[in-house]
C-alpha cells in the first residue's frame, strides 16, 4: 500500500493551483521543483498550503555542506515539509541537508537511483547502492528509488531496511504502472499522467486506488 504523490511540474501560480484543488482529497503529498517555483517563486508553497498536506520541495540540493544547509533554510522557512537532495557530492553534503531539514522539523528524502534511461550511465548500480548505505548512515527519512525498474528498488529497499521510506517516480508518462513498485515503496509520485489529464481528479483518484 503506497502514497499517492503529485508531482505538480506545471508554470505559473494559477494553474497549480487549479490542478492542487481539483485533487483535493486524493493527494498525500504534493512534490514542488523547479519548473513551479522558478516561475511563481517560493511563495507557491503558501497558496498550496491551503490543501493541507505536505509539500516537498525536490531540488534535488547537490552543493558544498554550507550552501545546502543555507538551501535547506529558506526551504523549510518558506512552509515545506520535506527536501530531496542528491547524494554524490558526499557524505558531508548529504549529511548537511538531512540534519538542517531535521533542525527545521523537516525530512529529507536521499535520490539514490533515477528513473530514466539515462540513470543507468551513473545514478544506479552500484553507485546507487552506495548512495543507499550512504543515506541511512546520515539518518535520512528515506530515498528516492525507481518505478520504471522495480527490481533495482526492491534491492535498495533490502539495503535500506523497513525504517525508511521509498518515494518513486516513473508511474505513468513514463511507463511505470503503480502495482509495479507497490508493494516495495511507500509512495508513487505520478505527475504528467495527473496534471495533463481531463480530470485530474479522476485521474489522481485511479492511480491512488490502484497504490493502494
Ligand atoms: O514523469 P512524470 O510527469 O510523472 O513526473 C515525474 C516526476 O518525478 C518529475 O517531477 C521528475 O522530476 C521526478 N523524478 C523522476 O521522474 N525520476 C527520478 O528519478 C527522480 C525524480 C524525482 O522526483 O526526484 C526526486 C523525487
Amino acid at each position: 500500500m503506497a502514497d499517492l504523490l503529485l508531482a505538480l511540474d506545471v508554470k505559473g501560480k494559477a494553474e497549480a493551483v487549479r490542478v492542487a484543488t481539483a485533487c483535493t482529497g486524493e493527494l498525500d503529498a504534493i512534490k514542488i521543483g523547479y519548473p513551479l517555483v522558478l516561475s511563481t517563486g517560493l511563495e507557491i508553497v503558501k497558496d498550496l498550503a491551503k490543501s493541507e498536506i505536505p509539500i516537498i520541495a525536490d531540488f534535488k540540493v547537490a552543493d558544498i555542506p554550507n550552501t545546502n544547509s543555507l538551501i535547506c533554510e529558506e526551504v523549510f522557512g518558506a512552509g515545506c515539509a520535506g527536501i530531496i537532495t542528491h547524494a554524490f557530492c558526499g557524505s558531508d553534503s548529504l549529511a548537511a541537508c538531512v540534519d538542517a531539514s531535521h533542525d527545521h522539523g523537516g525530512v529529507c528524502f536521499v535520490v539514490c537511483e533515477m528513473s530514466h534511461p539515462g540513470a543507468l550511465d551513473f545514478l544506479s548500480g552500484e553507485n546507487a547502492e552506495r548512495m543507499a548505505r550512504m543515506a541511512k548512515a546520515a539518518g535520512a527519512d528515506g530515498i528516492i528509488a525507481p518505478a520504471t525498474r522495480p527490481e533495482r528498488t526492491a534491492t535498495l529497499r533490502t539495503i535500506i531496511g523497513s525504517s525508511m521510506k521509498i518515494y518513486s517516480p516513473g508511474v505513468g508518462a513514463q511507463g511505470a504502472q503503480p502495482e509495479d513498485v507497490k508493494k516495495y515503496v511507500d509512495g508513487i509520485i505520478v505527475g504528467r499522467a495527473i496534471y495533463e489529464a481531463a480530470d485530474p481528479k479522476a485521474a489522481a483518484h485511479e492511480f491512488r486506488v490502484r497504490a493502494r
